[in-house]
């Protein structure tokens, strides 16, 4: 097998140099037709449509899930997040459970082999009694940011975007103000928003001239929270993209992947890493003019239609990766052993999802992933997978609307599209329907039954070897348990206040 070969000799090179550096940029409720690349006529995005246009860009890459902490929890551990416990919904800042400590996250499988690593931005996987589940437990030396969604506190009264504009909301009320943490400690609470990329663009660039300093290979995991409501920016970034407060933020993001790119290229690595770009799940259409944008996808944030869970990828490596568009089926459960075997880690010794995608990345081939399984915000043993896409079929088992992609136009999306079985499954052609506006018609079609046929075949042995772990979600909240920067305060939880310099 050719691609073998190639691959084999590009590993071999790789590792005769240094081990490669990893740098993953991750957005939130960030919509397949969001970029500047995708077509999005006002959303300004000089350095994504840069590493597009000189990397590898993904058309058929999906997350797990169309919500937050699952997502998160598949990417970091190459499993579906049902396999750790990240179901159903997504983790509060009181909550009692966590990706739980025994699941083997990148920077877990990079650590061992010498790799420095660090973390800024939305984690989202816990936080916990006395910080039990921080990035900080889970691998990363460093970490700075906001441990959850940054709407997960009252923010009626925070600023947003200079010189004083308030955050559009009013977000959760009823917990702490949302702290920012810089590895286990809260030195802000509530985090100041309009100051906040500059820390992290500081963060990033000290994390990778120290580790390049000291010689040392490197991953660094940015989850940004800027395209999750509610947006926020600082001043180099507020009124500049014609798309209003949606279109700043993402422009800040941008210019901070534009910082991390420099920062590769004046410490002399850029060709020794490989940056890799996607998002978690599809945009939160309910916010409307504030929310993303799916492009033709159908539906958003929230459902198992492709707007839910299909997202922009980008994969970057100067020298190596050979720039142009790839349509092989590919998935955030394929980063970690892409990176694994890159790096010539080896795998968790754990049931995995993922598979690698270094014939994609080295050869333009056609991957190893067969299928994709689409869980809905809330997977159960009884419902099993909605979805199942294989080659260019998907196949919906059951649809269901969301609030969260609530107010569009098609009907299917909002919030009062009740759970429907479809028994045949509704059957798309995604090559030539991606919006998934056309039903194949199988009665018509003979050569379709056995299409539908094989993708049951495929959904039973995914089911079969699906083994759900404990809820982590399930075991419920305790505001007890949420951050608070001075813990022995009263009343709770407007007591948790602080604030230093970062
Ligand atoms: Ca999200």
């Amino acid at each position: 097998m050719e691609f073998v070969i190639v691959g084999f000799s590009l590993l071999a090179l790789c590792q005769a140099a240094a081990l490669p550096n990893f740098v993953l940029l991750f957005t939130d409720d960030l919509g397949y037709g969001d970029l500047g690349f995708s077509g999005h006529p006002s959303s300004l995005t000089p350095n994504l449509d840069w590493l597009a246009a000189h990397g590898l860009r993904f058309t058929d890459f999906y997350s797990t899930s169309p919500v937050c902490s699952p997502s998160r929890a598949s990417l970091l551990t190459g499993r579906y997040q049902t396999r750790s416990g990240i179901y159903p919904g997504v983790l509060y800042p009181g909550s009692i459970g966590g990706l739980p400590l025994n699941e083997t996250t990148i920077a877990e499988v990079l650590k061992p082999l010498g790799y420095a690593t660090a973390m800024m931005g939305k984690w989202h996987l816990g936080y916990g009694a006395n910080g039990t589940y921080l990035p900080t437990r889970q691998g990363f030396d460093h970490y700075l940011g906001i441990p959850y969604s940054h709407d997960m506190g009252p923010c009626r009264n925070l600023t947003c975007f200079p010189p004083d504009v308030k955050c559009f909301g009013i977000c959760d009320v009823g917990t702490v103000t949302v702290p920012l943490m810089k590895e286990e400690t809260i030195t802000q609470q509530p985090v100041d928003f309009i100051d906040l990329e500059d820390a992290y663009s500081h963060f990033a660039t000290e994390f990778i001239r120290n580790a390049t300093q000291k010689h040392q290979p490197f991953f660094l995991y940015y989850p940004s929270h800027h395209t999750h409501y509610p947006q926020y920016a600082g001043w180099k970034s507020v009124g500049r993209s014609l798309r209003g407060p949606f279109g700043d933020a993402l422009l800040e993001f941008d210019s901070t992947v534009g910082n991390i790119l420099k920062t590769l290229k004046e410490t002399r690595v850029l060709d020794n890493t490989l940056v890799f770009f996607t998002s978690d799940n599809g945009p939160e259409l309910m916010r409307m003019s504030r929310g993303g944008n799916a492009g033709m996808l159908k539906c958003g944030k929230g459902t198992t239609y492709e707007g839910g869970m299909r997202e922009p990828a980008i994969a970057y490596w100067s020298g190596v990766i050979k720039p142009g568009v790839t349509h092989s089926l590919s998935s955030t459960l394929d980063i970690l052993p892409t990176f694994a075997r890159l790096a010539g880690a080896p795998l968790p010794k754990v049931q995995l999802d993922g598979v690698d995608m270094v014939d994609i990345l080295f050869n333009h081939g056609t991957g190893q992933r067969k299928a994709m399984f689409y869980y809905p915000v809330d997977p159960s043993e009884k419902y099993g997978v909605f979805a199942v896409r294989m080659g260019k079929y998907k196949a919906h088992y059951y649809t269901r609307g969301s609030a969260q992609s609530d107010t569009t136009p098609d009907k299917d999306c909002g919030l009062f599209t009740p759970l429907t079985y479809h028994d045949p499954p509704l059957l798309f052609d995604l090559e030539s329907d991606p919006s998934e506006n056309y039903r194949l018609n199988v009665k018509a079609r003979p050569e379709l039954v056995s299409v539908l046929q094989n993708i049951k075949d495929l959904k039973d042995g995914f089911e079969a070897s699906m083994q759900f772990g404990e809820s982590e979600i399930r075991k419920g909240t305790d505001p007890k348990l949420a951050p608070c920067c001075n813990p022995e305060c009263s009343p709770k939880p407007q007591c948790c206040r602080c604030g230093t310099t970062l």
